[in-house]
This record gives C-alpha cells, structure tokens and sequence, in this order.
C-alpha cells in the first residue's frame, strides 16, 4: 500500500502501539504526523532532502531521491552552486509525486559537535526548509531524518532537536505557520520512529 496524503489526512492519532508496522502513520494534532516509509512515495507538496554541501546528489535519502525523480533534478541542482551547512534550496520534483523538492544540508555530527554547532545547525535546516516552503507556497511538507544516517547524529538527539526546532518556528510567528497546513516527520528506521514518537507528545501535547 502506497501511502499518500490522503492517508496522512485521513488516519486520526493512532496510539503508538498501531504505529508498529511499517506504513502506520500518526496524526498528532491538526499539523503534525509522523509516517515510516520511502518519501519518495509521499505527495506532500514539498519533501525534504537529507543533502550534502555540492547538492549533486549522494547515497542514502538523497541517491533515493535522484532515482525517483530521474536526472532532471540533478541538472537544476548543477545550477545552484552547492549549499552550506545548515541551509537549504529548494528545486522542481520531476517524476517525483511531490511538487518541489528541498535540499537541506545537515551537520556531520562528530566534527559539528566538537565545535558545539550541531543542534544549531540542525535546527536550522528545519527552519530554513520551512521558511522556503512558505516562499514556494507548499502548504505541507514532509522531512527525512535529516543528519541521522551517514552524518552520523544520533537518532534521539536529532529527533528532539528537530521537533523542537518545528515547534519553535510555528510559535514564533501565527501568520507564517498558518501558510503550512501539514508537517510530516517521515522516518525510515524504526530506531527514528521510536524516537519522533518520544518526543512528538512532548512538544505537541495532545489536546
Ligand atoms: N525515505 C526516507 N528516509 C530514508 C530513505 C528513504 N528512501 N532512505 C534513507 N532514509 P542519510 P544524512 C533515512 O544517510 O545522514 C548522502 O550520501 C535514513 O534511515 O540519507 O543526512 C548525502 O548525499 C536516515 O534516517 O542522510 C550526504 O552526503 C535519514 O534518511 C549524506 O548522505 C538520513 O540518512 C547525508 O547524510
């Protein structure tokens, strides 16, 4: 079964205990949920790429990604002169079922810990991906488990900083976080799965 927004729009708060097989999918408050599966299959409108500093593609999320979307997106990320750590760019989907793709940069977690710029770096790709998404007019987006795989940060820590870092940019400003409709926190693992479902009810409490 391909999961699809309208499951995500569909599946009301599932107790975490039904979100054990892979494909559940949680909805936690009127923006957030949480879903386990490739999202290269999700129509959100925008998906939110684990990338590198060149943007020319790599393994993980990101050689995924390309695959999917076919060798278009690599030729628009060509012209785009690389991205810094902790920022993001945002590109056309092509054969993706998603309307734009954005490519954040996340820190390597040992070398941007020894300098203790990790969990700002982190949090700001969430917060840059969104800020874009708003300027592109996506109104729901799904993130990868940005920095939790090659990069190495682990899988509680990131999940912590990166829903503290959704929730700080939704507060901060009502008239910009009414233009997102949706935030989807897809995971691949089931290490970062039970991470997402540790820390969503603490910074979204259910109502
Ligand atoms: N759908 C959703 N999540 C996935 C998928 C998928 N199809 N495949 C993997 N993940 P990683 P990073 C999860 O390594 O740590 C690349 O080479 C995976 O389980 O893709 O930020 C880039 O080019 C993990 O939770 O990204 C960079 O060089 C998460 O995606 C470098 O890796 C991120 O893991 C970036 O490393």
């Amino acid at each position: 079964e391909i999961p699809t927004l309208t499951l995500l729009y569909t599946t009301n708060r599932l107790a975490p205990s039904d979100t054990n097989q892979s494909n559940a999918t949680s909805t936690y408050n009127d923006k957030i949920s949480l879903i386990r599966t490739d999202i290269t299959k999700l129509q959100t409108a925008a998906i939110v790429n684990a990338a590198n500093e060149s943007l020319l593609g790599g393994g993980g999320v990101d050689g995924a990604i390309h695959r999917a979307a076919g060798p278009s997106l690599l030729e628009e990320c060509e012209t785009l002169n690389g991205c810094a750590t902790g920022d993001a760019k945002i590109t056309a989907a092509y054969d993706l079922p998603c309307d734009k793709v954005i490519h954040a940069v996340g820190p390597v977690y040992a070398r941007a810990k020894r300098a203790g710029a990790h969990t700002r770096l982190l949090q700001s790709c969430y917060t840059r991906s969104l800020d874009l998404a708003v300027e592109h007019g996506c109104r729901s987006v799904a993130f990868s488990a940005l920095s939790t795989g090659v990069y190495g940060y682990p899988s509680v820590e990131a999940a912590e900083a990166a829903i503290g870092a959704v929730k700080g940019w939704l507060d901060a400003d009502g008239e910009r976080s009414a233009k997102i409709e949706r935030i989807v926190f897809c995971s691949f693992l089931e290490k970062d799965e039970r991470a997402y479902e540790e820390f969503i009810p603490q910074f979204f409490p259910p109502a």
